[in-house]
């Protein structure tokens, strides 16, 4: 039998947080706008379309930035509401699609395979584009093509508030003329290299004989050849908000020492947020659960801003902890799980100081990769109970697990 035709959709929105703000201040519409940290030592995080003209981009310094484009209007950003449009995009898309992946927070692909018996792929994309719109008032931008790659490219393309459609076998012939960093992956040193073998075009790379790329680049140059032939066969992984990163204990002794309980659970989330930040992914959920000696089990959960650090995560781990917690009542096992997981491709940071501490992290997490995971921790969790020990003395059992629904 044959292989039915592929369909992918691929949804983006366009400036996505400029938009946020241009909403939220109308007087922004159509001016070249900067969200971003300080002026002197902050980095842009986005901007509009108009001061894309003048040659700002994301992750540039923003004093660069004001040399480009003096006139550009800097705003400092409003994390929450990202947040919150971010979640109303996805709720539309998984009311409409039969299968869809969040691939960052303003990004999706659909799956439409199959569904060219029941509708037109391009009609149906099309009206789910319009009612986005029509809803959330921001402009977003589609590619729908047989992959995920020319997909991507297509909206790429597509932008600002557009989409394109790049019919089944002519992939190739739409790859053609771009440049052959359009490819994710290739980054300025791999494009000089390319460069340097006379290679500027897709269809450069297409007409280069797949040896010959091996031999000067390796694998990653038959990676490139492929896809300049418009091939690629990587699936839409389906979002599930279910998806986990959760971590748990069960004491050896029943606790009933509230000290010690908030600083294992501040050790707990800790945990899950390294292994989040190490799988590059935001959390916007995050639940804690206790369970009594009599296996009465409470747990609760709640929807935060998409974020990776623990100084976020562990107030609310806390705040969840109080709420959930009869005091002085012994505790047999305690668990935190972050939950509606998505991608971040994002370089840059939100705000100054997140850059800041998101570095730190990541100074912290290079530690702990090399030292082991137990060694770094901050103050609260080293108390009485735990210094100088690799693992509290109460812990019996603990374990990290994904859960991938
Ligand atoms: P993108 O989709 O890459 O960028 P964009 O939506 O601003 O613009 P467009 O898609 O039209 O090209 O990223 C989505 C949001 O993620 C963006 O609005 C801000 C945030 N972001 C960062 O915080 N840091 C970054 O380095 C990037 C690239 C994005
Ligand atoms: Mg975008």
């Amino acid at each position: 039998m044959n292989e039915p035709q592929r369909y992918i959709a691929h949804f983006d929105l366009d400036s996505f947080f400029v938009s946020v703000e241009v909403l939220n201040d109308p007087s922004l519409k159509g001016k070249a706008v900067i969200v971003g940290g300080s002026r002197d030592r902050g980095v842009v995080t986005t901007c509009s379309y108009e001061a894309r003209k003048f040659g700002v981009h994301s992750a540039m310094p923003m004093k660069t930035a004001m040399k480009l484009c003096p006139h550009a209007i800097l705003v400092r950003g409003t994390r929450g509401e990202y947040s919150r449009y971010s979640r109303w995009v996805t709720e539309i898309i998984a009311a409409k699609a039969p299968l869809f992946e969040k691939a960052s927070i303003d990004e999706f692909y659909i799956d439409l395979t199959g569904m060219d018996k029941f509708f037109d792929p391009l009609r149906w994309t099309i009206g789910l584009r319009a009612e986005i719109i029509e809803k959330t008032k921001l402009p977003i931008s589609f590619g729908l093509a047989s992959n995920k790659m020319v997909a991507k490219i297509a909206t790429d393309e597509a932008k600002p508030n557009g989409y394109l459609f790049v019919q089944p076998g002519m992939e190739k012939q739409f790859l053609a003329p771009l440049p052959v960093n359009k490819f994710s992956g290739v980054g300025e040193h791999m494009f000089l290299s390319l460069k340097a073998m006379g290679i500027h075009t897709i269809r450069d790379l297409s007409e280069t004989p797949v040896g010959l790329l091996e031999k000067k680049i390796g694998k990653y140059g038959v990676d490139l050849w492929k896809k300049s032939q418009g091939i690629h066969t990587s699936e839409v992984h389906a979002y599930h908000e279910a998806k986990s990163i959760s971590t748990e204990n069960t004491f050896e002794e029943n606790i009933g020492d509230t000290e010690f309980l908030l600083s294992e659970l501040v050790r707990m989330t800790e945990k899950v947020a390294y292994e989040l930040r190490q799988d590059e992914k935001l959390t916007g959920c995050i639940a804690v659960k206790i369970r009594y000696p009599d296996f009465e089990t409470t747990s609760r959960q709640t929807t935060i801003d998409y974020t990776l650090r623990d100084d976020e995560l562990i107030p609310v781990a806390i705040d969840l902890f109080h709420k959930l917690y009869r005091k002085g009542k012994p505790v047999r096992l305690l668990g935190v799980r972050l939950s509606e997981l998505t991608n971040h491709a994002v370089q840059a940071s939100l705000f100054d100081d997140a850059e800041k501490k998101n570095n730190l992290y990541k100074a912290i997490d290079d530690v702990k990769n090399t030292f082991g995971k137990t060694l770094l921790k901050k103050a609260r969790t080293v108390n009485k109970n735990t210094a100088g020990n690799k693992e509290a003395p109460h812990i019996s059992k603990g374990n990290l697990h994904y859960k991938k629904n």
